[in-house]
């Protein structure tokens, strides 16, 4: 009989990436999603619905009587709670359910186990974003680490403390297995397209794809100090890619290698929350420079449009995770570099607008010729 793991956020970036490692190693995968009025929305699960051990539920994490009725149908082995509403600057707009979804999302779950299937192990989606403001240094080195004070700077992050210290409290108080992942940014060729670094990257794809398309040349292509580029002779013009604060620094790893560490935080004898980063941090500005690079652009500024609207009332200024319990206990370490993120993310997103491209105009074609 394989084993049977609930992953809570399935079609999100994580969700996709540890059904696909689940599946691996022969669990059968009963993955969560939330309704929709259309099939939108399972492009990065696509490739799994046709797995006999997949398994797609509709559910929402909100509603304890839902969560409930999964854990008294499956009794599963292991949970891993990721839905969230996981984006910082639509907290400030939306913290009320901002807190549904991260804290009530995460009780409904301890409740359930508490009360159905007190052997299922929990994992728990916590956050780089809790240190908000805060760090240790030593020497010139400014970092964090699992026993570093939490002092949150959003709505988001304020309710992923408190589901953080839920988990803590029922783990303490009902001895339940369960413990929480306090992950440092961690992106993909999945990432969804509001995140700074995807949107970077969407926007080179396009862009390049513009370039291509024109027959444009880049040494011949000016900007006006508007937001649009003005290719002299021909009459096309791109929008500038706009953005907020280009000071923030972030712990950037890839999102396959952060799914094997939930992964592992699950297969240890004892319950514990470790921190998962790459242990090197980069500006918003550093991966602006290095994504512009791979297409030959040495200075992005020109291209870029400072906009208010992206700016965060409140902002996390630096984050750089001190990984050496994950080292020593787990033994993982993250594979994918700072620069083989990028150019993935880039890649991908130049091949993925060309072929979108390729799409559009074969329905024109088609819809000409009918
Ligand atoms: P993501 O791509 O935004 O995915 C979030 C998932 O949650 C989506 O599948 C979404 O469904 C689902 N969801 C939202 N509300 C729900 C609800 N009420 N009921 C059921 N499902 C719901 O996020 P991610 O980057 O994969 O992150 C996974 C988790 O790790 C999140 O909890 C996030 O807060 C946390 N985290 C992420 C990072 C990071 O850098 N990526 C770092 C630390 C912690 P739809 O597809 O329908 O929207
Ligand atoms: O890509 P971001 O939106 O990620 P943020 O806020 O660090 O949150 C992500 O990582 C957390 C882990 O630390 C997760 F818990 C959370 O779920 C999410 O996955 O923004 C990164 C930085 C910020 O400082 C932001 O102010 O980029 C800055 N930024 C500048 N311009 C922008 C933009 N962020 C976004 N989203 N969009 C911009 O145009």
């Amino acid at each position: 009989m394989n084993k049977v793991a609930i992953v809570t956020g399935a079609t999100g970036q994580d969700g996709s990436y540890l059904s696909e490692l689940l599946l691996e190693e022969g669990y059968t995968v009963i993955a969560l999603r939330r309704r929709s009025s259309s099939e939108k929305g399972l492009e990065r699960i696509q490739h799994l619905l046709n797995n006999d051990n997949f398994k797609l539920v509709e559910a929402d994490i909100t509603d304890s009587g839902c969560v409930n009725n999964l854990i008294q149908e499956y009794k599963p082995s292991e949970i891993y709670n990721l839905a969230a509403q996981s984006h910082v600057g639509t907290s400030f707009k939306q913290p009320s359910y901002t807190s549904q979804v991260n804290l009530q999302g995460p009780i409904n779950f301890l409740e359930a186990i508490r009360l159905l299937s007190p052997s299922t192990k929990f994992y728990q989606a916590s956050t780089s974003e809790m240190f908000g403001k805060n760090y240790e240094q030593m020497g010139d080195t400014k970092y964090q680490r699992e026993t570093t004070a939490f002092v949150p700077q959003s709505p988001y992050a304020v309710a992923k403390l408190a589901a953080h210290e839920m988990v803590r409290i029922y783990r303490d108080s009902y001895g339940l297995f369960a413990c929480c992942g306090i992950l440092f940014n961690h992106e993909s060729e999945r990432r969804g397209e509001n995140f700074v670094t995807r949107k970077i990257t969407k926007w080179i794809g396009n862009f390049q794809n513009w370039l291509n398309s024109n027959n444009l040349d880049i040494r011949y292509v000016s900007a006006n100090s508007e937001s649009i580029l003005f290719v002299s002779g021909v009459q096309e013009s791109f929008p500038k890619l706009r953005l907020g604060n280009l000071d923030a620094h972030r712990d950037w790893g890839h999102a396959q290698d952060y799914v094997e560490a939930m992964y592992m935080m699950l297969q240890q004898d004892s319950p514990e929350d470790y921190v998962i980063a790459t242990s090197e941090t980069h500006s918003v500005r550093e991966f602006l420079t290095e994504a512009f690079n791979e297409i030959g652009i040495t200075n992005f500024e020109p291209y870029v449009v400072i906009d208010p609207e992206f700016y965060r009332p409140c902002e996390v200024d630096w984050l750089l995770g001190h990984t050496g319990k994950a080292r020593d206990q787990l033994g993982w370490r993250p594979k994918v570099s700072f620069q083989e993120l990028v150019q993935r993310m880039v890649r991908s997103d130049i091949d993925a607008s060309r072929k979108e491209k390729l799409e559009r105009s074969s329905i024109q074609e088609l819809e000409e010729t009918s």
